[in-house]
């Protein structure tokens, strides 16, 4: 049988959790996607994802923060697989840069705890970072690392666990908004659902293409550099180097993770150029490396070896806040574009606050926010 109340289409960070609430209900649900998720095609690979909650960004992300770091904690407990890893997080910059200023905000807003570093505590606590001497810290205690691959993984394990259906490999050609019906036609069948969830991430635009959201994809390159050929190799272990957003100059920023078995993780932060899923380049260029090189000595105590790379793709809004609405013109359809670079950790709310809009129930946090209106 073809016909189901809720279908998501794309099961990336955000579908995969939208279908893990949606079959938590009861209701006829099935996911389609046309990889086989977790994959290493679009937004959600890569071995780690930051996850904090003095939200540098805005203090209107913290009850969302909130939420999801409940709700992974859940997913953990119901799984029994280790999705988050805590190594406390470290916002870096001058006592101005934005990253400094916001976390502390969101911090006092919301009473959370965290500590203001000199170059010097930094330095002693954190012997694998190199700060100048006009760099500060904020240092929160709770944030950490999720595991994207294993969250999507987990999600949808659950989800069939609790009886949704997944077909993978299947690409969906047309979506069309009935009545009371949609349609999704994919190269295997053709389907109707009551409500469709459209979590493609960088394939968005193609589905809503009447909309022209002014989302634009950005390509992301990652690099991992060995740590062994340092005399103190245990410098960059997770116990003894938290998760870093380093604001080295206004709005410009890397950021990475501890030693996870194949060296410190390091990107840039919004500096990728405007990409396309169909003409995304997957290659790292030596230029590349090597730029991203110069950062790692200049700012950690390391001769960095390049170990390996990989590239991810952005999909970005021009405020980068997320799109969790229904469409304007097709109320049984719900769109979910929340990535804009800092999305992930917020799957596990974001999939909640879909569910609770495909089954017409009231979001459980205000999502005004997060309205396509804002672009039409
Ligand atoms: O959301 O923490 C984050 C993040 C850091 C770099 C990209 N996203």
């Amino acid at each position: 049988n073809n016909t189901f109340d809720v279908m998501v289409l794309g099961l990336g960070a955000a579908g995969s959790s939208a279908l893990y609430h949606l079959s938590k209900t009861g209701k006829r649900v099935c996911g389609i996607d046309q990889f086989e998720p977790p994959h290493a095609q679009g937004s959600s690979h890569g071995q780690s994802r930051i996850t904090r909650q003095a939200y540098h960004e805005d203090p209107l992300y913290v009850p969302f923060i909130k939420k999801a770091y409940e709700l992974w904690d859940e997913v953990e407990k119901n799984s029994g697989k280790q999705l988050f890893l805590k190594t406390g997080g470290l916002m870096l910059g001058s006592p101005d840069a934005g990253v400094i200023k916001g976390a502390e905000l969101s911090a006092r807003t919301h009473d959370i705890p965290y500590e203001y570093l000199s170059n010097h505590e930094i330095s002693k606590r954190f012997p694998a970072l190199k700060p100048n001497k006009d760099t500060v810290g904020v240092l929160e205690k709770n944030a950490g690392i999720l595991f994207p691959e294993e969250c999507v993984k987990v999600h949808l394990e659950l989800a069939t666990a609790n009886g949704a259906k997944i077909h993978t490999s299947e690409k969906v050609l047309a979506v069309t908004a009935g009545t009371d019906m949609v349609e999704v036609v994919t190269g295997n069948a053709t389907y109707s659902a009551n409500k469709a969830i459209i979590s493609t991430g960088a394939w968005i635009s193609e589905f809503l293409p009447d909309l022209n959201l002014p989302l634009s994809v950005e390509r992301q390159v990652l690099y991992w550099f060995k740590t062994n050929n340092v005399h103190q190799a245990d410098i960059f272990a997770p116990q003894n180097l938290p998760v870093y957003i380093w604001e080295y100059a206004p709005k410009k920023m890397f950021y990475g993770f501890p030693d996870l078995g194949d060296g410190i993780k390091v990107a840039h932060h919004h500096v990728g150029e405007p990409t396309t899923p169909h003409t995304l380049n997957r290659n790292i260029s030596d230029e590349e490396v090597e730029a991203m090189q110069d950062v790692v000595k200049e700012y950690f105590n390391l001769k960095p070896e390049f170990n390996y790379g990989a590239v991810c793709m952005y999909t970005n809004t021009p405020d980068e806040r997320f799109v969790i609405d229904y469409h304007p013109a097709h109320k049984n359809i719900i769109i979910a574009s929340p990535c804009t670079g800092h999305g992930f950790k917020f799957a596990s709310i974001t999939g909640k606050l879909l569910s609770q809009l495909a089954l017409d129930s009231k979001p459980e946090l205000n999502i005004d926010i997060f309205s396509v209106n804002r672009f039409l």
